[in-house]
């Protein structure tokens, strides 16, 4: 088995190599533009909403813990310990306190383990656009994300024709509102098709695929567990134990869109929450300054760019969807 995963990371090596060059071909000159028009559309989309783009922070002496097994990249910044964003959730809220309704195109990079290098939909360096909005409920912000997934969908099968034939890829017309199904309801889902999942887990990837070929629309998979995911996904106080977030889910077995929730924003919660996950909460001096001080409530989510594009595209692989794409334990250009 080791062998087998070598070999193929060789294989992947030896590709990747060469991946300066596969800019020439007509195939990624089709997909960069897919990329391009969608990301305009979004970007114009958020403005006419009366969100500001802002400009990513991506070092910082603390980062997103809620990285799903992923490693936080660590560096030595004038003799104290820097972080490179593995997501710029603590600096969106930061952001959202003084703007309101913001977004970045936020640079974030995860050490995930190597075996997530054929997955097909991990990278370890990749965009995703994050966005925050003040005073907002978890429902809030999914109808901002189905309409937001609708306009680069919709965008790109008006304009983008000839690239679209160029990649065989026929995109579906998408309507808001997507179907929402509870945590529970998707473990009931999973375990009417074969399959069993322990109660509280992260979905794993090969049930979420599953459930995004079976579902043949997009969907939320809404109120996560508690212990699921970090300690900033805000609490349901009716529901205890329940997080008031989200996944978008694509269909036909691309997976996760985008992720996001309400968040919890109160110091003393999120100290117990801190303490909870694991977190020491002396590395996150500058944020629990913040919270204590107080900042509005508020909601948001992120979505990946190059998934986003290997949905549009009709992609095998994420990293078709990137120049020069870095995937865990390949060292490549
Ligand atoms: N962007 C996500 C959110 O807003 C956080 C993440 O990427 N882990 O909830």
């Amino acid at each position: 088995m080791e062998t087998e995963v070598s070999l193929e990371l060789q294989r992947l090596s030896q590709q990747l190599q060469q991946s300066w060059k596969i800019v020439r071909t007509p195939r990624m000159k089709a997909i960069l533009k897919i990329q391009d028009i969608a990301c305009d559309a979004m970007r114009s989309y958020l403005r006419s909403e009366g969100f500001i783009e802002l400009l990513p922070p991506i070092i910082g002496p603390v980062t997103d813990p809620g990285i799903r097994g992923a490693k936080q990249v660590t560096f030595d910044y004038y003799g104290r310990e820097y972080k490179v964003m593995s997501s710029a959730i603590l600096y969106k809220q930061a952001a959202m306190s003084g703007l309101g309704k913001i977004f970045f195109m936020s640079p974030n990079v995860r050490l995930e383990p190597i075996d997530s290098a054929f997955t097909g939909r991990h990278l370890v360096e990749f965009v995703q656009l994050d966005l925050e909005i003040a005073e907002a409920t978890y429902f809030d912000a999914m109808s901002v994300a189905e309409r937001l997934l609708c306009e680069a969908v919709n965008t790109v099968r008006d304009t983008c024709q000839s690239e679209l034939e160029y990649l065989n890829r026929n995109l579906p017309r998408l309507t808001p509102p997507f179907k929402k199904l509870t945590y529970d309801e998707t473990l009931e889902y999973l375990r009417v098709n074969g399959v069993k999942m322990r109660y509280g887990i992260e979905i794993p990837w090969d049930a979420e695929q599953l459930l995004s070929k079976l579902v043949g629309e997009p969907f939320f998979i809404i109120d996560y567990p508690r212990g699921a995911r970090g300690f900033y996904d805000r609490e349901d106080e009716k529901r205890p134990g329940i997080l008031r977030d989200f996944d978008l889910i694509y269909p036909e077995g691309y997976g996760e869109c985008a992720s996001g929730a309400e968040r919890e924003h109160r110091y003393e919660k999120v100290l117990a929450r801190m303490k909870e996950t694991g977190e020491d909460p002396r590395k996150y001096s500058w944020y629990l300054e913040m919270l204590r001080e107080g900042i509005p409530p508020s909601a948001g989510f992120g979505i990946g760019i190059e998934r986003l594009t290997r949905y549009l595209c009709g992609l095998e692989y994420v990293w078709e969807a990137r120049l020069c794409p870095k995937l865990a334990g390949i060292h490549s250009p």
